[in-house]
C-alpha cells in the first residue's frame, strides 16, 4: 500500500490545485502527490489464461510495461475458468494491493467479488473484457476494444465480397469461450451486417473456445454435418488455424473452397492470411500494458479517468499481411 492512498482528501485537493497552479513536480502527481519514494503501486492482475497467441501477447505487454512504469505486478493465470479469477482477486484484496486490473472470462457473476473490492477502497480496473454489472461504480474504467465492431468489420467484407453474387452462403461460425465479451459482441456485430441480405445463412455457430485444438474439433465436425460451406468466421485467428488443419484434412482447400475471416491479427494468423489460406483479418490488439499502466497510476493518485478507453485498430487483406508481417511485433 503506498501511503498516497491515505491522505485526506484535503490534501489531495490541495495538490491539484498545486498541479493546476503549474507548482507539481513535472505533472507526476502520484510521485508528487504520495510525496513517497517509499512505495511503490502495487497492481494485481487476474489473468484470463493461456488460450491463444493473443493472450501471450497481452500478457508479455502487461509485464514489460508493469516493470518499465515501476508497478509491481502481482500476477495469475485462472485458466479459463471464473472460479480461478475470483479467487485470485480475493488474494489480491486480501493482500492489500493498491489496484487490481482483470480480463474478465465471461461477462456475468462479478458483482459481489467486486463490491468485496469496493468495501476494501481498492480500485478496479477492467481491461480487454467487459462485465455486465449493472452497478458501473463498480469498477473505474474498462480499457479494451469494440467488439461488436469487429464483428461488423467481419461483416462488411463478407458483403462486399458476394456483392455480385445471388447464390446462397452458407456460412459457419466458431465462436468464442461461450459467456464472453468477445464471443457475445463479436456475433452481435457480424449478424447485424449479414442480417440485411438474407442470402448469408449460418448454418451452424458453436464455440471453440478461442483455442487452436478446439476450432479444430468442432470445424471437424461442421465439415462431416455439412457438405456445403462457403465461409469459416471464426472469433479469433487460433480456431481459424485450428480450422484451417481440419479443412486440408477434408481434403478441401483453405481461403479458396471455404473462405475465412478471423480476428485478432497475430503473427501466425497473419502468416496464414499472407499465404492465402485466410482471407481477411479483423485486427483487435492486445496491446493493453502501457495505457493500463497510465490508468492504474491515476486511479491509484485518485484522478478522474475516462469510463471507456478504446483501443484503436483496423483491419487486413493477404496483401496488407504481407506488407505489416516484417515489423509486426506479435
Ligand atoms: O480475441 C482471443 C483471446 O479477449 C480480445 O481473447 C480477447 C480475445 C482474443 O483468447 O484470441
Amino acid at each position: 500500500m503506498i501511503v498516497f492512498k491515505r491522505m485526506s482528501a484535503l490534501l489531495l485537493a490541495g495538490v491539484t490545485i498545486m498541479a493546476a497552479a503549474g507548482c507539481g513536480s513535472g505533472g507526476d502527481t502520484t510521485a508528487s502527490a504520495g510525496g513517497a519514494d517509499d512505495g511503490k503501486i502495487t497492481m494485481g492482475f487476474a489473468q484470463v489464461g493461456a488460450e491463444s497467441g493473443w493472450r501471450t501477447a497481452n500478457t508479455k505487454s502487461i509485464q514489460e510495461s508493469a516493470k518499465a512504469a515501476g508497478i509491481e505486478l502481482k500476477f495469475s493465470d485462472a485458466q479459463q475458468k471464473q472460479e480461478n479469477q475470483i479467487k485470485a482477486i480475493r488474494s489480491y484484496i486480501q493482500q492489500k494491493v493498491d489496484v487490481i486490473a482483470f480480463s474478465p472470462v465471461v461477462e456475468s457473476g462479478w458483482d459481489n467479488v467486486l463490491k468485496e473490492a469496493q468495501t476494501a477502497k481498492i480500485p478496479v480496473i477492467l481491461t480487454d473484457r467487459a462485465v455486465d454489472s449493472a452497478d458501473t461504480s463498480l469498477y473505474k474504467t474498462f480499457l479494451g476494444s469494440d467488439f461488436v465492431e469487429e464483428g461488423r468489420k467481419a461483416g462488411k467484407w463478407l458483403v462486399e465480397e458476394y456483392k455480385d453474387s445471388t447464390d446462397t452462403v452458407n456460412i459457419v461460425e466458431l465462436q468464442g469461450t461461450t459467456g464472453s465479451a468477445p464471443a457475445n459482441d463479436r456475433k452481435a456485430g457480424f449478424a447485424e451486417v449479414i442480417g440485411a441480405e438474407s442470402k448469408f445463412k449460418v448454418i451452424a455457430s458453436q464455440t471453440g473456445d478461442f483455442t487452436r485444438a478446439k476450432g479444430k474439433e468442432v470445424m471437424e465436425a461442421f465439415l462431416k454435418s455439412n457438405p456445403d460451406i462457403d465461409v469459416l468466421y471464426a472469433h479469433n485467428d487460433d480456431m481459424g488455424l485450428g480450422a484451417i488443419e481440419a479443412i486440408e484434412g477434408a481434403g478441401k482447400v483453405p481461403g479458396k473452397d471455404i473462405k475465412i475471416i478471423t480476428v485478432d491479427a497475430v503473427k501466425d494468423g497473419m502468416q496464414a492470411l499472407a499465404d492465402g489460406k485466410i482471407n481477411f483479418i479483423v485486427e483487435c490488439s492486445p496491446i493493453l500494458g502501457p495505457q493500463l499502466m497510465d490508468l492504474a497510476k491515476k486511479v491509484v493518485a485518485g484522478e478522474q479517468v475516462p469510463a471507456r478507453v478504446l483501443t484503436e485498430e483496423t483491419t487486413f487483406t493477404p496483401e496488407q499481411a504481407k506488407a505489416a508481417l516484417p515489423t509486426r511485433p506479435y
